[in-house]
């Protein structure tokens, strides 16, 4: 970025309320600029300089030990294909696809310029009642994706929308064939399925949900299908585990087929560490669900859009659920943008009534939003033009033999890879769980100039599709680095 070399300095102020009274001290971080003047007279930023915050007390940041980051921000201000750059300019190699999102790479040109020329052409139109053509376009190329009759598609703004819209979907698909009694719903252990109430409902984190009051009523979980025990260091989907599917049978047998809506899962558990199917496991959730009337929901906001070798995991499983839920990927992260694929039979199901009614009583304003709608084909043609799905499946032995290489390493208890997923669980220090993992970021990303994502001290990698071997190689050899500086 030509002329532009931002300092960020962090100071401390005291800060007065509206009478002039001071109420303490507080931690400010100014970014100074080619335009030095640009914090206090609150002049527009130049074309070139980035955004920056130059206030860090105002965001209450999501997911972040807010205190810590505040005191020795982690900022960025661009990024391009694999790499992320610091306001200083260093770049950092991207090992987790921003968060699970931008399988195409960073600021690609054909989706930047597909967001250009549609923000200029049509900012907004609503899609209740309207629509623009992009909007159908879309949706016929994701249902093209899709296997079997996954045909019908409703788009909302992110994964946690989509896992309550997928919820909600199932609930009122029995309600108009005549079962309203099905009302129950199945998550599982050690599941992630968003932030919503729906999703910290069927969700399997007790951290999200422990805060949080009593959530949706009528909920039961299957048990994960992890255990270091029987799984350690495998590669790709364990030999342990299928049977656990069994244990939907169990909860069929305590409340009866008749009030249970709908299973949802992640076909590979990513949040919590990277968690491969067991084989045989999902196929069997399917074999019972169909023997009981039970929609099976699969959540791949994480494992649609390559991220598994396959347009979605329902593909390399050869498992067709009912529903599938989808984000990040559609728009490789450039747009926020999410949705529901259903099979034929559950929209038509919807089809009846007077035809001047809404059939589904749901919807986001920015559903379809054209801006996104924009991205997802320019990102979709990309994922085409690159094979980049295909990518990702070629490079899984490669991935999988250079996260295994970690192994042996001190404090690693596990490692477990799926596409071009790892998960590396390192053993917690004493009395602090989490502290390894934490530490283990900040120095990947301070000492090593990459990325990795942690879910308490297990470090979690998925690149964009479009890492070279190369970058495979750097990634491992830098997470091994700091893995050995952290012990
Ligand atoms: N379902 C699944 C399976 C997800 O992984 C969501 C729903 C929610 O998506 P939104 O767009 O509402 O965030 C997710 C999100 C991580 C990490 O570090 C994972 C997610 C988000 C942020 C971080 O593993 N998954």
């Amino acid at each position: 970025m030509p002329g532009f070399m931002p300092a960020i300095y962090v100071f401390t102020v005291q800060k007065e309320d509206a009478d002039g009274r001071n109420i303490g001290e507080r931690s400010d971080a100014v970014l100074r600029t080619t335009m030095p003047a640009m914090t206090e007279n609150k002049m527009p930023m130049p074309a070139v300089a980035a955004p920056i915050p130059n206030d860090l007390e105002s965001f209450w940041m999501p997911f972040t030990p807010n205190r810590a980051f505040k005191r020795a921000p982690r900022l960025i201000t661009r990024a391009k294909d694999m790499h992320y750059f610091t306001p200083e300019g260093r770049a950092v190699l991207d090992g987790t696809a921003g968060l699970w999102c931008t399988n195409a790479g960073h600021n690609r040109d054909p989706i930047v310029a597909a967001i250009k020329r549609q923000a200029e052409e049509l900012d907004y139109a609503p899609a209740f009642q309207f629509a623009h053509p992009k909007s159908f376009e879309l949706a016929s190329r994701v249902a093209a994706l899709a296997p079997g009759d996954l045909n019908r598609v409703f788009f909302c703004n992110s994964g946690s929308e989509a896992v309550d819209t997928a919820l909600k979907m199932a609930l009122a698909y029995h309600n108009v064939r005549g079962e309203a009694a099905r009302t129950r719903l199945i998550g599982r252990e050690r599941g992630y399925h968003g932030v919503g109430f729906g999703g910290i409902s069927v969700g399997g984190i007790v951290a999200n949900r422990k805060l949080f009051g009593t959530l949706l009523a009528g909920v039961d979980h299957l048990p994960t299908t992890y255990s270091r025990e029987h799984q350690a260091f495998t590669k790709g989907e364990p030999d342990w585990g299928g049977h656990l599917a069994d244990e939907l049978e169990r909860i069929v047998a305590l409340h009866d087929a008749s009030t249970i809506a709908a299973v949802i899962v992640e076909p590979m558990a990513g949040s919590t560490g990277v968690l491969p199917p067991p084989k045989g496991y999902l196929q069997k959730l399917r074999a019972i669900c169909d023997r009981h009337g039970i929609l099976l929901i699969f959540d791949e906001v994480i494992t649609g859009f390559g991220r598994l070798g396959y347009a979605f995991a329902a593909e390399r499983y050869g498992v067709i659920p009912d529903l599938i839920t989808f984000a990040k990927g559609i728009t490789s992260g450039a747009v926020p943008m999410g949705g529901v694929i259903t099979r034929d039979g559950i929209y038509e199901t919807f089809m009846r009534g007077p035809e001047h009614v809404p059939e589904l009583f749901h919807g986001y304003t920015y559903s379809a939003h054209p801006l996104a709608c924009a991205a997802g084909l320019a990102t979709l043609d990309l994922y085409r033009d690159e094979n980049l799905f295909e990518r990702a499946k070629t490079l899984e032995p490669r991935w999988a033999d250079a996260a295994m290489t970690l192994k042996g390493l001190p404090g690693v208890l596990d490692i477990r890879t799926l596409g071009l997923t790892a998960g590396i669980d390192l053993a917690p220090r004493p009395g602090a769980p989490g502290l390894r993992g934490y530490e283990t970021m900040e120095r990947a990303f301070r000492d090593e100039s990459l990325m990795v994502r942690i879910a308490g001290d297990t470090i979690e990698l998925m690149p964009p599709l479009i890492v070279s071997e190369a970058q495979i190689g750097e990634i491992f050899d830098k997470v091994g680095r700091v893995i050995k500086a952290a012990a």
